[in-house]
């Protein structure tokens, strides 16, 4: 049975991954911060029969190297899939110097980590589409990184960190860059999820108005479910290299408004409010990925239009609070 270790396994991500892991035959191991209350919902769907969890959980923080070197040796994975980071694009300009050391640094020390430990595990790297910034579109993997975030400046160097340890090391450290995917566990405070909560919030009754920021950002969006399963593929391939994981379709944070609202029978022109304190120091205009290579190498396509992701996310908001 082989052996899989997540770091940011109680984030979106991680929850599904670890799900389609345990459905391979994977023994799954996932880190988990120390905090003052539990923070387990999205794991919550991993729960069997009689409510126990079938996979190990680990505490340890990106924070911390040593605990990482143990936690590598005690697990003895044949696979690390590394998904933790202070992940929030606007929040990263709030919090730069501890977004570089989680989303960045992090990566280095889970590398050097795993180097250390002598362990031969295969290792994916969390990297993001935010990396090629203002790069114009499509982006695919020979586009050069222009970074408008901290948050991208991070990923950037936790990209080169993956690539440095291949070239040095001779490490099977392979790269994902992802374009966004989104899914009803989605955090609450990503644009997409924000908008279907309201939509849900609007329909119950306990909140009247949405306020966004860049209505005319354009975004590539997946969903994470198919995401997952080509992090595994890319960690399957015979060799250590670099995917683009996206839909190759881009739409507006505005057309994200109108399916989420028209699809309740809303009007969003009527509850949508420009709010200053959303934009963005800088701001990624346009991203729309082009996944050509892992279509021709790994088989991956996505397999959820952007109006199926959206109506699924603002049903389950609605279910949720019972809208
Ligand atoms: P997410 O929901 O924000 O999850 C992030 C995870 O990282 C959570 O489990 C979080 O733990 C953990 N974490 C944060 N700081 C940590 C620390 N100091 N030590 C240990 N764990 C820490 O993010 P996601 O959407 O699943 O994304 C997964 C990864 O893919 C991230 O690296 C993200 O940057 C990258 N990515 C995401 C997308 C996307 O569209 N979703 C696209 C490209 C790349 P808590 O639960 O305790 O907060
Ligand atoms: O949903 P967002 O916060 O996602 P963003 O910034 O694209 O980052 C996500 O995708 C990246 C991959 O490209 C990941 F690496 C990263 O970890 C994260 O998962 O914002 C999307 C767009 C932006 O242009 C933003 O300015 O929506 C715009 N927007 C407009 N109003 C808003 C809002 N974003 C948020 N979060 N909240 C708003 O009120």
């Amino acid at each position: 049975m082989p052996i899989a270790l997540i770091t940011g396994v109680s984030g979106q991500d991680g929850s599904y991954l670890a799900q389609l892991l345990l459905a391979k035959g994977y023994e799954v191991h996932g880190i988990v911060r120390r905090s003052s209350v539990l923070n387990r919902s999205r794991l919550e769907q991993l729960h069997g029969a009689n409510g126990a969890v079938s996979l190990a959980l680990h505490y340890g923080d990106l924070d911390d190297p040593l605990g990482l070197l143990r936690l590598i040796e005690a697990v003895g994975p044949d696979e690390i899939y590394h998904l933790a980071a202070q992940s929030h694009v606007g929040v990263s300009f709030e919090i730069p110097d501890y977004t570089s050391s989680v989303t960045g640094l992090g990566t280095l020390r889970v590398l050097e980590a795993l180097r250390l430990s002598g362990c031969q595990a295969r290792f994916y790297q969390a990297s993001s589409s935010e990396m090629f910034g203002s790069a114009p579109p499509p982006q695919n993997e020979q586009t050069p990184f222009h970074p408008r975030s901290p948050y991208g400046v991070a990923k950037v160097f936790a990209y080169w960190a993956t690539v440095n340890y291949r070239e040095s090391y001779g490490m099977f450290a392979s790269n994902g860059i992802l374009f966004n995917h989104e899914s009803p566990r989605r955090g609450e405070n990503f644009v997409t999820r924000k908008v279907t909560r309201a939509v849900a919030s609007i329909l119950a009754g306990t909140q009247r108005e949405l306020h966004l920021g860049n209505l005319d950002a354009m975004r590539d969006w997946g969903f994470a479910g198919d995401y997952v399963e080509g992090m595994w593929r890319i960690l399957q391939h015979d060799q250590p290299d670099d995917f683009v994981l996206a839909t190759g379709e881009a739409h507006s944070v505005r057309e994200l408004c109108e399916v989420a609202f028209s699809h309740v029978g809303l009007d969003h022109e009527k509850y949508v409010a420009i709010d200053p304190r959303y934009f963005r120091p800088a701001e990624v205009d346009f991203l729309l990925g082009d996944p050509a290579k892992a279509n021709r190498l790994l088989g991956w396509t996505p397999s959820t239009t952007f109006r199926q992701l959206v109506t699924t996310m603002v049903d389950a908001d609605r279910a949720e609070l019972g809208a």
